[in-house]
């Protein structure tokens, strides 16, 4: 109960212990309240103040908020809207701005429960953000005077006062907070993991410019994201550097029994689909009725189309949702009122008004945009038609492979060098890149959990290759034998062979882009396992650093020259180019042995949408980082392990 003694007109009625018992249920469970009390919670509390903005935005008084990481790792938002009321809330005796700090509004997004503020879409986080703050201060700007109030994690620690003047014309409010080391396990900020979410929130909120400034000594950034066109120019950041099917993307916008929808959609030559979906700017990640509804009117109208127009005729079944989505980018963002969530994570829509009013508002404009742009039309008619041939191909040439292996007596594949221990939760398979390292990792491993197998070259990019060829390339066909579960519709994690699969390839360029390969394929095609965390990268040493009786592996340029200065300037440095360079001892110590080794679960990041798919893109076009350097710079997906 610090701090409380500084309340003047100290009041312990019953709003007073309200507000107390609510702070300390949130500082007593805070992952009921903002998910979890790692960097991913850290993050959140930012974007639970944010949202309060966005809110103001959308109802039309702000269009503009300004996020920085100042040099101590605390945060200031700060926007350009009405400014939170500091009048007294009727009959409470308190400032309206007090309330929305101290008091819980409900359980939060994690908590189930609707209360909302003031008809904004979110909006309920303030409290929850000061009661995980050590220090947090907001200031308000209104009728030429600042307002403020100051807390100690959660507690009032000054009252609701004037503290300047600003000019007559300056309106908004004005948040700093500290996180509390105490609550969360980090409390440094990682710019990249706000700016992916911020950029994706300004997509979704058009006309709205959110800056992110990075105050902190040597990192010091800036960068701002405006988007008047919205969503559509987040399909066209998503398309960058694909081969378009067509210029134009096609947007639509609508509101259908209260519920606000808007969907653009674009097509390239790839064969995957990307659609995101989002409710009241929060991604969807498991989908729910407003992708049902996208999906049912874009099978349709496409059909009907099709058939109006000729490219289907009279005898030709009905084009599937798969084909008419090959190389589809969209978007499909719906306001709700009062979002119902299903599903395990409580991340699906279930709010069913959602399906009727996305299929309403789609149908007619994507009718409309199709007669208006027949060019257009006939391409994806077209694209559709070559997809449907080529997953007629596919299923032959999947039924064959199937014939094939179950020929092959066991099925497994004959480059495969097993382990003997048939419980699949003790085994691992090690993926290794190249024959010169196959030898030292078969002579290295416990043969009894530890299977091995090669990847000769480079393995398919599933990005640019239909599925057919997929079913053709053997590294492909021989993993997912290997991995026992199946792909797409057949997938059952319940057969899988191994707890861990484990990526070894090179430190280096190449190394890096097989491992980018790999990922691309597992995440495309069996995305469980990711999810599940099953998959992880080895992690070989780049050097060796050795004197005398004393060596070290190092993993880093910095950790070798750590090392060097530790054990003086004339200390040996070996520099290991590959994973073949290394002899079986080195190799098991170093990268295979659960008790030395040091391994990176791949993970993904369900905050931002884009996210995985993005790095994939950038690590497959020309500009292919070194793998040490994406996996520092994509933390995020990687946690480490076994260190
Ligand atoms: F989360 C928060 F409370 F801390 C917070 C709220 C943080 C930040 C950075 C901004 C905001 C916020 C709230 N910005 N703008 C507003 N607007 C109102 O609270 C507001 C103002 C006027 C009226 C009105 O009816 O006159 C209504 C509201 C909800």
């Amino acid at each position: 109960m610090e701090n409380i003694e500084n309340l003047e007109n100290q009041n312990y009625g019953a709003d007073q212990i309200q507000v107390l018992e609510g702070l300390e249920a949130v500082r007593k469970r805070p992952g009921m309240y903002i998910g979890s009390t790692n960097e991913r919670g850290l993050h959140h509390i930012v974007y639970e103040i944010v949202d309060n903005s966005v809110d103001e935005a959308l109802a039309g008084f702000c269009n503009e908020i300004k996020v920085t990481i100042e040099k101590d790792n605390s945060i200031t938002v700060c926007d350009n809207g009405r400014g939170i009321p500091v009048d007294e809330k009727k009959g409470t005796g308190k400032s309206a701005l007090e309330i929305v700090f101290t008091i819980l509004h409900a359980g939060g997004k994690f908590g189930g429960g609707g209360y909302k503020v003031s008809g904004g879409l979110h909006g309920v986080g303030a409290s929850v953000v000061n009661a995980l703050s050590k220090e947090l201060t907001v200031k308000v700007f209104k009728d030429g005077k600042v307002y403020s109030q100051s807390y100690n994690i959660g507690k009032p620690i000054t009252k609701v006062e004037v503290v300047g003047e600003c000019e007559k014309e300056k309106h908004g409010t004005e948040v700093h907070f500290v996180p509390d080391s105490d609550i969360f396990e980090t409390t440094i900020y990682n710019y990249d993991t706000l700016r992916t979410r911020l950029r994706e929130t300004a997509f979704l909120t058009k006309g709205l410019k959110i800056t992110l400034t990075d105050k902190r000594e040597g990192k010091e950034k800036e960068k701002s994201f405006h988007y008047e066109g919205g969503i559509k120019e987040f399909v066209q950041f998503m398309n960058k550097g694909k081969n378009l099917l067509y210029d134009k993307v096609f947007y639509c916008e609508g509101n259908k029994e209260n519920i606000i929808v808007e969907v653009a959609l674009q097509h390239s030559s790839e064969y995957q689909e990307a659609i995101y979906t989002f409710v009241n700017n929060i991604n969807t990640p498991e989908g729910g009725t407003h992708l049902t509804g996208f999906k049912n009117s874009l099978t349709k109208v496409i059909n009907d189309y099709a058939r109006e127009q000729k490219y289907l005729k009279e005898n030709d079944e009905n084009l599937t949702g798969e084909d008419i989505r090959e190389g589809l980018t969209a978007i499909i963002s719906v306001k709700v009122e009062d979002p119902q969530f299903e599903g395990q994570t409580k991340q699906k829509l279930g709010t069913s008004e959602a399906q009727f009013a996305v299929q309403s508002v789609l149908t007619d404009s994507l009718k409309y945009f199709l007669d208006q742009n027949p060019n257009i039309g006939k391409v994806i008619c077209e694209k559709a038609t070559l997809a449907r041939k080529a997953r007629e191909a596919a299923r032959k040439a999947r039924d064959l492979t199937r014939r094939k292996t179950a020929l092959e007596g066991g099925g497994l594949p004959g480059k495969l060098v097993d382990c003997s221990e048939r419980d699949s939760t003790k085994c691992e398979i090690f993926i290794v890149e190249g024959d010169s390292a196959l030898g030292p990792a078969k002579d290295g491993r416990d043969s009894r959990y530890q299977a091995v197998m090669p990847l000769r070259g480079k393995i398919l990019n599933v990005e640019k290759a239909n599925e057919q060829k997929m079913y053709e390339n053997a590294e492909i066909t021989g993993m997912i034998t290997a991995f026992g579960t199946g792909i797409k519709d057949e997938f059952d994690i319940s057969k899988l062979r191994y707890d861990k699969i484990i990526i070894m390839t090179d430190a280096d360029v190449d190394g890096a882009h097989i491992a980018t390969l790999m990922l691309t394929f597992i995440y495309r095609f069996l995305p469980e396992l990711i999810k599940q965390g099953h998959v992880y990268l080895a992690q070989p040493p780049l050097f060796k650093v050795s004197k005398g009786k004393k060596s070290f592996y190092a993993y880093s340029d910095a950790e070798k020259d750590e090392r060097v200065k530790e054990l003086g300037e004339d200390a040996d440095v070996s520099r290991f180019k590959g994973l073949g360079e290394m002899d079986t001892e080195q190799l098991a110590e170093t990268t295979m042995d659960p008790e030395t080794r040091v391994l990176l679960r791949v993970n993904m990041n369900d905050d931002a949408a884009s996210e995985l798919d993005l790095t994939f893109t950038t690590l497959m076009g020309d500009e292919v980082a070194p793998r040490r350097q994406f996996i520092e710079e994509n933390a995020k997906y990687v946690q480490n392990l076994d260190i």
